[in-house]
């Protein structure tokens, strides 16, 4: 599958300034629910970042091939469905074992489980598999995230595509 991520098909507000950077924002193959990414995209979007949001039911393929085509500054990772953590294990497993974004920050978030809470262990064990950041819903907040964003190295100016002009 061939992904189109040229910059017009991109949502973005940070037109006016140099966006600080690019943001993948997307949920996993297995959850369907899109008001999460579009909150994320907002809030990310006013942190100065340019945000490419894959939408839902991304397959760990589609993720893959758009996170090398786009090399963004970070990946936010959103599930709310209860399948988080599960996932998120295979997800990260799939990004890291490319060689192009073993060093990309890769951070996930919501409602991991079906039981509220995670435990020190699962979130752990999210961390161990290659994850920078778990933001749980039930023991992060927002500002939190915030933070985290607000705190990554701005990316450098990357080279503007230019149309040749033939005289
Ligand atoms: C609308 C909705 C749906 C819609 C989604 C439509 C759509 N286009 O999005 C439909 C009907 C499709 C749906 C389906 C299902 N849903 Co639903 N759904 C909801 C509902 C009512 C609202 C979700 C919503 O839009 N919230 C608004 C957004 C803005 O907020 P949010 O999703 O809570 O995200 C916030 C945080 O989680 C956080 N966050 C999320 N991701 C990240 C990532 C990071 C990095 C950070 C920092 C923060 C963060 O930030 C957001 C803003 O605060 C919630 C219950 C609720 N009241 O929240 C259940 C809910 C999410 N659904 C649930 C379930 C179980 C399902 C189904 C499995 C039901 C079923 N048996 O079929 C399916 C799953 C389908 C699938 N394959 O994923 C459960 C999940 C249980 C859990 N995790 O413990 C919930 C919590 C309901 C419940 N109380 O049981 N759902």
């Amino acid at each position: 599958m061939t992904s189109d991520l040229t910059p017009d098909r991109r949502t973005s507000a940070a037109t006016a300034t140099q966006p600080r950077g690019t943001v993948v924002v997307t949920t996993v193959a297995s959850d369907s629910h899109t008001w999460n990414l579009v909150f994320l995209q907002l809030l990310i979007e006013e942190l100065g970042y340019e945000v490419v949001n894959l939408g839902a039911c991304v397959p760990d393929r589609v993720l893959v091939d758009a996170c090398r085509e786009l090399a963004p500054d970070l990946v936010v990772i959103s599930t709310v469905n209860g399948h988080g953590h599960h996932d998120g294990l295979r997800v990260i497993g799939a990004l890291r074992s490319c060689g192009e974004l073993a060093a990309t920050p890769v951070v996930i978030g919501g409602k991991l489980g079906v039981a509220g809470k995670q435990s020190t262990g699962s979130i752990d064990a999210l961390i161990a598999a290659g994850f920078d950041a778990v933001f749980d819903d039930a023991s992060t907040s927002t500002l939190e995230f915030s933070r985290f964003v607000t705190a990554l190295p701005a990316a450098s100016p990357r080279p503007v595509a230019r149309t040749e002009v033939v005289a």
